[in-house]
């Protein structure tokens, strides 16, 4: 009896215990990963983000920027606070260098990156990472102008085209054009109408430059970083717009068109980064999988109309995209295109022009 008794107590009382505690408790449900994403807006499609996340079982959280500066500021301000930062940036060619100069990336892991066999060579060697040591080509494209055909009769004649000195000096166009807000595009716009390009640019072409724009404030109506919106209102008759984000707009509204003004335009690479900072290097690695496969890319071509570094995914596309030189430019347009690269130098000077131009 003295037995079953000490039986009773050691054994059975805890358990029941136990059991009656677990009842109440409730069932401790592990945290989903998450995976950060600082990006360009009208990027990662929202049915791409569904499906990562059921294949993965984590979270996708997408914060957007609409301008490299923005985007460097808020990474090297999470950088500098301590503690988890994005796990995945999208970072333009020269804003990948300055980055990796501030310290701010961490080397991605090549060997997990299985679709970089299936690039185009042309990819693989930017002067501003000639490794793909922390970036990784994601998308190209050019800004140039979005022209509102409808609003447009009458004011400017389309036919042979349009030049950057039209849209800053044509009368008719008066408050009725829209420009980047993006100190660089901008001032590259103005340098363009004065024959200069970006890389041979002198400090006193930027000043000159940044004189130009101010002469023809007037013919401003806005500098925007939602540029989609502004087109599809109807808010500008040209108006200064990254080349996808145009198409995308032409696709609903056929009187929008894209085009490189005579002078030429920027030409860019979006880059997928991971910041020193990143909480889930794996599930970026992984994202970047996901977009960069040749079935990734090529389906955000046909959606964004942004042109991918994947030769596999161009093979796949639709003959109607490649053919369309808005998105892939003719050999003589692509001469034209120039990239912007980082000025460190004349950097203070940009910016305290930009600001003055802003607020005059
Ligand atoms: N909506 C996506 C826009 C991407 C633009 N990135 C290029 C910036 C070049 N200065």
């Amino acid at each position: 009896m003295a037995t079953l008794a000490k039986i009773f107590r050691k054994v059975l009382i805890p358990a029941l215990a136990a059991l009656s505690l677990s009842a109440c408790k409730k069932e401790k449900v592990p945290e989903a990963a998450e995976l950060r994403i600082f990006s360009w807006s009208d990027y990662i499609q929202e049915g791409v983000v569904k499906a990562f996340e059921a294949e993965h079982k984590c979270k996708v959280i997408i914060d957007y920027f609409s301008s490299n500066e923005e985007l460097l500021a808020k990474v090297r301000a999470t950088v500098q606070a301590g503690g988890r930062g994005y796990d995945l940036i999208v970072p333009s060619d020269y804003m990948v260098g300055n980055m990796v100069k501030l310290g701010l990336l961490q080397a991605v892991d090549k060997a997990q990156l299985k679709f970089l066999p299936d690039f185009d060579p042309a990819f693989l060697k930017p002067e501003y990472d000639p490794s793909l040591t922390y970036a990784v080509p994601f998308a190209w494209g050019s800004t140039g102008v979005a022209v509102n055909t409808k609003l447009a009769a009458g004011l400017i004649d389309l036919s042979k085209g349009i030049s950057w000195k039209d849209f800053f000096e044509n009368p008719k166009l008066q408050g009725k054009v829209t420009l980047l807000d993006d100190s660089k595009e901008s001032l590259h716009a103005a340098l363009m109408v004065q024959g200069k390009t970006w890389t041979q640019a002198s400090d006193a072409d930027i000043q000159n430059a940044f004189a130009y724009l101010k002469a023809h404030k007037k013919q401003i109506k806005l500098f925007t970083a939602e540029t989609r919106s502004t087109i599809e209102a109807g808010d500008c008759v040209v108006c200064q717009a990254f080349s996808g984000d145009v198409l995308q707009v032409r696709a609903e509204k056929p009187e929008i068109q894209y085009m490189i003004p005579k002078e030429g335009a920027t030409l860019w690479t979006d880059n997928l980064a991971i910041p020193k900072n990143a909480g889930n290097v794996a599930l970026a690695h992984a994202f970047m999988n996901k977009m960069l496969s040749a079935e990734g890319a090529n389906s955000f071509t046909a959606t964004t109309f942004y042109p991918t570094a994947n030769k596999k995914a161009r093979a796949l596309e639709d003959k109607a995209l490649t053919a369309n030189t808005a998105i892939y430019p003719d050999p003589k347009t692509f001469a034209k295109l120039g990239y912007i690269t980082e000025k460190v130098a004349l950097l203070p000077q940009i910016d305290r022009l930009w600001t003055e131009l802003k607020s005059q």
